[in-house]
């Protein structure tokens, strides 16, 4: 009943009840969208990736259109003939939901339901339905909840329109505009207090963080799917989940990697990135990807036999650089050549990103090249210094704060001794006339 549900949202003021009611996969029979408004190769499938995430969510696929568009029709986003053909398939199919692979506005939705008649889920929403349904630990939780949270204000108008058309179904009246407004209200408090407890989480996150400085820190970073969990795994012998699903790492896991005689690095496995995330959804991950940001050097994972390659590894780098990681040490792999049949496609993969590695990560091949990679970047990327200044500069503490790994410091009498890891390239800035400079080997020592 209704009333309940709006007596549950009051005392555990999350909304979901009514948003899970509204922006949920599960099991339902799915028609897929998708509006290609770019250029895209000609062999591409356009409803792949789409297929992919509903796939993931849980949903029936029954079929799908595609239309290749200039610009959009405001009112629809589809054009009418399109949209006819749409309300066809839906009826033919018996879709109990349809599914576009495009953002679409509040009022695109309205109009799209009224003339569909069924659920229309736009693709940010489906993918805060993945992230929902995947989500295990207390973190990931929250940060999800907060990502669907802020998501849902703008649009709560519309779920109250959803559940005003259940009410009238049942003989109740909808809900009023003082209604809607207390909810809003009790949504900002909710997300209020959600961000609040994602600042501990963040700032413990930081600590822990923190407390590996010193320590060569490796992430891996790439495209949900492209099989990063399994080369954490062929690695470390972590046993993290693998799945042939997007999405199916949500939390970062960190162990250690011995490279030889080079020593050990801490190596972690975490969330994967997609083309068009939302972006409120990467502001909630912050403090899982707060691994990620403080990694020494990273390692961008791609599934090379897939025929978007080039999408996603410009969509991976496109995330790092919201993420303030655009200048980080990285080294790409091109994972899954196994998978790879025709030879040349690999050969112009390789041509176009010389430097990367090319390795199967479920085959255990060509992990030892990535091995030499990783010790050689590391190595040549960083250099281990002392460094002796006045106590009283002040202009190269900050500078060494924000862009090094400080080992240890100390103050003796008026002078100051960092020892710190610098980012090679970055050596100059620190340099200046009463700066001593002396290199250390990898210790510190
Ligand atoms: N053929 C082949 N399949 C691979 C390879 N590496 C990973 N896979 C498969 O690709 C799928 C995804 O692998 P994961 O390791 O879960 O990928 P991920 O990047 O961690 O994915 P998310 O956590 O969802 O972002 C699984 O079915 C793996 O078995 C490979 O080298 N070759
Ligand atoms: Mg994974």
């Amino acid at each position: 009943m209704i009333p309940d549900l709006i007596l549950r949202r009051k005392i555990q003021p999350v909304t979901l009840d009514v948003q899970r009611d509204k922006i949920t996969v599960g099991s339902e029979k799915a028609f897929l969208v998708s509006v290609v408004l770019t250029e895209r190769p000609p062999n591409e499938d356009p409803l792949e990736e789409i297929r992919g995430l509903a796939t993931s969510a849980g949903a029936i696929i029954v079929g799908g259109i595609s239309q290749k568009r200039h610009g959009i029709a405001p009112a629809t986003y589809l054009g009418k003939g399109k949209l006819e053909e749409l309300k066809q398939q839906v009826l033919m199919t018996g879709a109990d939901v349809v599914i576009f692979d495009n953002e679409l506005s509040p009022a695109q939705i309205r109009n799209l339901e009224k003339a569909t008649k069924v659920k229309v889920l736009d693709r940010s929403e489906l993918i805060l339905d993945i992230f929902a349904t995947r989500a295990r630990t207390v973190e990931s939780k929250l940060q999800v909840e907060l990502a669907q949270l802020v998501y849902a204000l703008p649009r709560l108008k519309r779920m109250w329109t959803h559940l005003s058309r259940i009410a009238a179904g049942i003989g109740m009246r909808g809900p009023g505009e003082t209604q809607l407004e207390e909810d809003r209200r009790i949504v900002g408090y909710r997300i209020r207090d959600l961000k609040n407890k994602l600042r501990e989480v963040q700032a413990r996150k930081e600590r822990e963080v923190q407390s590996r400085k010193g320590e060569h820190t490796v992430s891996l970073v790439g495209y949900t799917n492209a099989g990063k969990s399994t080369l954490m795994n062929v690695l470390t012998d972590a046993g993290v989940g693998v799945e042939d699903k997007l999405f199916s790492t949500l939390d970062t896991r960190t162990r250690q990697w011995r490279l030889k005689e080079w020593g050990k690095v801490l190596l972690s496995d975490t969330v994967g990135f997609i083309r068009d995330l939302p972006h409120h959804l990467v502001a909630s991950f912050k403090a899982t990807l707060e691994e990620a940001v403080q990694a020494k050097l990273l390692i961008h994972v791609v599934d090379a036999s897939s025929p978007n390659v080039e999408d996603h590894i410009i969509a991976v780098k496109k995330v790092l650089s919201d993420l303030g990681c655009a200048d980080k040490p990285t080294l790409l792999v091109l994972n899954k050549i196994d998978k790879i049949v025709d030879e040349s496609i690999l050969h112009v993969l390789q041509a176009r990103h010389p430097n990367a590695i090319c390795i199967s990560a479920a085959a255990n091949k060509g992990v030892d090249q990535l091995r030499d990679a990783v010790i050689s970047a590391l190595s040549s990327e960083f250099v281990t210094l002392k460094v002796e200044a006045s106590s009283g500069n002040g202009k190269l503490f900050a500078y060494l704060a924000s862009n090094a790994e400080i080992i240890r410091q100390e103050f003796v009498d008026d002078k100051a001794i960092f020892v710190c890891s610098v980012p090679r390239h970055l050596l100059h800035k620190i340099e200046g006339p009463d700066v001593t400079i002396t290199k250390m080997n990898e210790a510190g020592v």
